[in-house]
């Protein structure tokens, strides 16, 4: 076992230390294609200008692969997705990231809640991902390698930040309750090939941890959720696939609409986030996604995730609808969840709506307003759990409305600093208040880098 782990760690520093050295070698005085479709204006710049749209000349393959989020999932071409885009020799390098650092203080359960959950309400915590995509020309398609890494692991401690009534995995054997989890190290590893066949682009993904096709782009690379660090408290409705071991899709895209088909490893991954924990492929996904427009991305679909939950015995049958817009620096999105939970003969919903309106690349206001049906609120204080359940209560419906703002403060090297704060309220029902108070709150200070080539 340590010995296979060895074996994919090395893999993952040695994909990123070549593609790192390549990258060092632009400027490349060849430049190939590249500087014979751009007009020579002076530009001598390590690499091209993108901003996350298709280019003039570049092929519908490289299009395709290189709009993609995480795992084929797509945003509007019209966001202006931060990234550094270099070259090496025919290989187009898309380098990508960003943190936050983030002081969690938040008010309301009433002191010495039984859960040992609650205990930590306040924490000082960081998210954190860095991803490396390099896409190659290869027979009549092109052909796609990433790589994400998070030093989540190390940047959240006790495996859970704080985070009123959310919910989601274990930590330390216990399901997490008022916190979420902390991503693994290896967040993607991946490998695509597009290519067109006749008037469709074809693509097929491999993933030994990617995202299945199932839901929007997750969370922390959604561009309407960019000056937002916390996750949605819906992340376990509609996007909490996003890191699933062991996932192969096949799609097809044509003209606006793409369709696509995945199976993968259902089970959430394991507590250890330093490790992988790959296993079978028992669950499936199938999504259609409709273009209308460079400013708009609509998306349904629905998979069946065998056993994700340890502490949980059944299947989830997930359904998600959801709507991004994004042009430049604004956007938001509509995302509708639903988890039906085989174990338990009952289905619960989550909605989130949320959005950030970047003024002048300095200021930005965002805001985020959930609604969800929490089901697993007591599920680490079985007593209580049991006793709701007896009266008959299953779920809690729960409102969180955050509103936030960012100013960035300057840009280092291609990253772009900024500090920011948000507060979130939230409406809880009448049977819980003795357990979160009438009234709970939630404020977040903290400090952004984001990777983004200075124009
Ligand atoms: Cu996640």
């Amino acid at each position: 076992m340590p010995r296979k782990k060895g074996f994919i760690y090395s893999f993952v520093f040695l994909m990123t230390a070549v593609l790192n050295g390549w990258a060092q070698q632009s400027p490349d005085p060849t430049l190939p294609e590249q500087q014979q479709q751009q007009p020579a204006s002076g530009q001598q710049m390590p690499g091209m200008q993108m901003q996350g749209q298709p280019q003039l000349g570049m092929s519908a393959s490289t299009a395709l692969l290189t709009g993609q989020s995480d795992g084929t999932s797509i945003q509007p071409t019209a966001w202006d997705m931060p990234m550094v885009v270099t070259r090496s020799g025919d290989w187009l390098l898309m380098w990508m990231g960003q943190a936050f650092v983030v002081d969690t203080q938040q008010e309301g359960p009433p002191a010495g809640r039984s859960t040992p959950e609650a205990t930590g309400l306040d924490k000082l915590w960081s998210t954190n991902w860095g991803m490396l995509e390099a896409v190659h020309p290869l027979g009549k398609g092109s052909v796609m390698l990433r790589t994400m890494l998070s030093l989540e692991p190390a940047t959240i401690t006790d495996r859970r930040y704080p985070e009123l009534f959310q919910t989601g995995e274990t930590a330390y054997g216990i399901p997490i309750v008022d916190g979420q989890h902390p991503h693994n190290f290896v967040m993607e590893l991946a490998a695509e090939y597009a290519r067109p066949i006749r008037s469709v682009t074809g693509y097929i993904y491999y993933a030994l941890v990617g995202d299945p096709a199932l839901g929007p782009p997750a969370y922390p690379h959604r561009a309407s959720a960019a000056e937002l660090p916390q996750a949605p408290l819906g992340h376990h409705w509609e996007d909490s696939t996003h890191i699933a071991y062991n996932v192969a899709t096949i799609g097809a895209e044509k003209g606006i609409v793409r369709l696509e088909a995945s199976g993968f490893y259902g089970r959430e991954p394991a507590e250890n986030r330093w490790t992988m924990t790959v296993g079978p492929m028992d669950s499936w996904a199938a999504r259609i996604t409709v273009i209308p427009s460079s400013s708009w991305t609509i998306e349904a679909s629905t998979g069946e995730l065998h056993h994700p939950e340890s502490f949980d015995p059944g299947n989830q049958e997930r359904t998600v609808a959801s709507a991004e817009y994004a042009r430049g620096m604004n956007a938001a999105s509509v995302i509708w969840g639903r988890d039906y939970k085989a174990a338990g003969h009952y289905a619960v919903n989550a909605l989130t709506a949320e959005g950030v309106l970047g003024a002048g690349h300095k200021n930005f206001i965002t805001g985020r307003f959930e609604w969800s049906q929490r089901d697993e609120l007591f599920a680490a204080d079985l007593l209580v759990q049991d006793a709701f359940l007896a009266a008959g209560h299953r779920w809690f419906d729960v409102g969180a409305y955050t509103v936030g703002y960012t100013r960035d403060l300057g840009i280092w090297h291609d990253a772009e600093i900024g500090l920011g704060a948000n507060v979130t309220a939230y409406t809880v029902p009448q049977l819980i208040q003795p357990y979160y108070g009438a009234h709970p709150f939630g404020a977040n200070i903290y400090l952004r880098v984001r990777l983004r080539e200075q124009h």
